[in-house]
């Protein structure tokens, strides 16, 4: 029997994203070929372990058709086999690294196996606080990794809203952390990774770590640096935020890889094989197969020219952004942005809490989130701050000259919150102006890839 009222939300859902702009800094639209692969039968397949690793340099259409040995736990692994190796060998190109873990099925997930990998229960971690821009799995007290070990968190400079290197020096030089992590959910700058590099080098068997969830895909793009080049020894990362693929995690790694069915001695050099350990089956147990072609199909477009232009549009356009806000008053967190994000203090420029503005907002169809802002004195839920970015509103085809409209919007929501026909006014010109840029699943030849 057809499933009326799911596919009716599935439409709705279609509906309200085409009628809209997608300001959240952590979403994107995905291509006709990633959503098409996520959909497709490898959801119907379990297989446990991993394909061999050997010769992932090789040429793509060798990867894609060679018969290897199969070593998992389960029979029929011919595709499987091959397409996570496409995977794999797609994202070590696109990064950098010498080896790819495709299969968490989340960024936390990602970022609590490489804990898993390289740590004892009590050990430390020294993570940025969750108020001042890191994530919950960074350490939050209400999450399961923190009950295992210890979290210890660095704040940002209250007076810059940026990272305090001399700070977070003599808090490693007293803590002595196992895994020094370098990542953040709201912030709008690029961190110094040479100084962050020299930090983890001074503490011995510290394991230097870059949760690049956020700026993944502008690392791809080549126009954000890369943790790698600084001698970092990992990266996590999401594979749906910038780097536009599908819901998931995708762990990157520097050292030797070996075999998984092996374990190997805990060395820094061994980290590949540790977190392979890790995820499967330490943390996790069959891979989602179907999300694993789908990421790499959003790799294999990572890879394109055509990506590198859409990183440095994202920044661009978020720069423009930036300033159109801060002409109409809106006080940025840092003053600015280097990245996709803009954090802005909706409290000191207009004495209105972000949870206000992100209604008021998603009221016109413009959404975006609430967000706490460094030092901030609000309760969680009625933040100072809130949150926008760039990567979604780009993919749709939105160019600089089309900021200083969002940023109007934005500004006439935001004083006519009371006014509901002011209100209806915007939300019809948003409407209308959305619809002149379909998303990208939208588009003709987009899924044979003829356009
Ligand atoms: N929820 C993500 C974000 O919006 O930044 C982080 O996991």
């Amino acid at each position: 029997m057809f499933d009326q009222k799911v596919f009716e939300l599935i439409d709705n859902e279609m509906k309200r994203q085409r009628g809209g702009l997608e300001l959240i800094p952590s979403e994107n639209y995905v291509s006709a070929q990633v959503l098409s692969a996520m959909g497709s039968v490898f959801t119907n397949k379990y297989s446990e372990g991993y394909p061999n690793f050997s010769d992932l340099d090789s040429d793509e259409s060798m990867i894609a058709t060679e018969i290897l040995p199969n070593h998992r736990y389960y029979g029929g692994q011919t595709n499987t086999d091959r397409v996570e190796r496409l995977a794999i060998a797609r994202a070590r190109k696109l990064f950098g690294a010498d080896h790819a873990n495709v299969q968490p099925h989340s960024g936390a997930q990602a970022n609590n196996a490489v804990y898993n990998a390289w740590l004892k229960p009590g050990d430390t971690v020294l993570g940025l606080d969750l108020g001042y821009g890191g994530h919950l799995t960074h350490g939050a007290p209400v999450t399961q990794s923190a009950q295992i070990y210890n979290f210890v968190r660095y704040k940002m400079d209250p007076t810059t809203g940026e990272f305090d290197y001399d700070e977070i020096e003599k808090i490693a030089i007293k803590e002595q952390p196992k895994i020094l992590l370098v990542g953040y959910s709201a912030y709008s700058r690029i961190p110094d990774f040479a100084k962050f590099a020299a930090i983890g080098k001074k503490i011995p068997g510290c394991l230097l770590m870059a949760d690049m969830a956020h700026v993944a895909g502008l690392i791809a793009g080549g126009v954000h640096p890369n943790p790698f080049d600084f001698g970092f020894h990992v990266i996590t990362t999401t594979t749906h935020k910038t780097l536009r693929g599908p819901r998931g995690g995708l762990i990157l790694s520097r050292g030797v890889v070996g075999n998984p069915l092996k374990k190997p001695a805990k060395t820094l050099a061994n980290i590949p094989t540790l977190i392979d350990r890790s995820v499967f089956p330490g943390t996790q147990g069959g891979p989602l197969m179907h999300v694993i072609a789908a990421k790499a199909v959003a790799f294999h477009e990572a890879l394109q020219p055509e990506f590198k232009k859409y990183a440095a549009q994202i920044v661009a356009n978020a720069a423009e952004l930036a300033e159109q806000l801060k002409k109409r008053d809106f006080k940025l967190v840092t003053g600015g942005t280097d990245n996709h994000l803009i954090l802005t203090d909706v409290m000191s420029s207009f004495g209105v809490h972000g949870g206000i503005v992100e209604e008021v907002l998603d009221r016109i169809g413009l959404t975006l989130n609430k967000n706490a802002i460094p030092d901030d004195t609000q309760p969680p839920f009625r933040p100072s701050g809130i949150r926008l970015g760039t990567p979604a509103i780009t993919t749709r085809g939105l160019r600089e000259k089309d900021m200083e409209q969002i940023a109007e919007w934005m500004k006439l929501a935001i004083d006519n919150r009371d006014n509901p026909s002011v209100l209806e006014k915007l939300r019809q010109e948003v409407q209308e102006f959305s619809q002149q840029f379909p998303l990208p699943s939208d588009k003709q030849g987009e899924k044979d890839g003829s356009n």
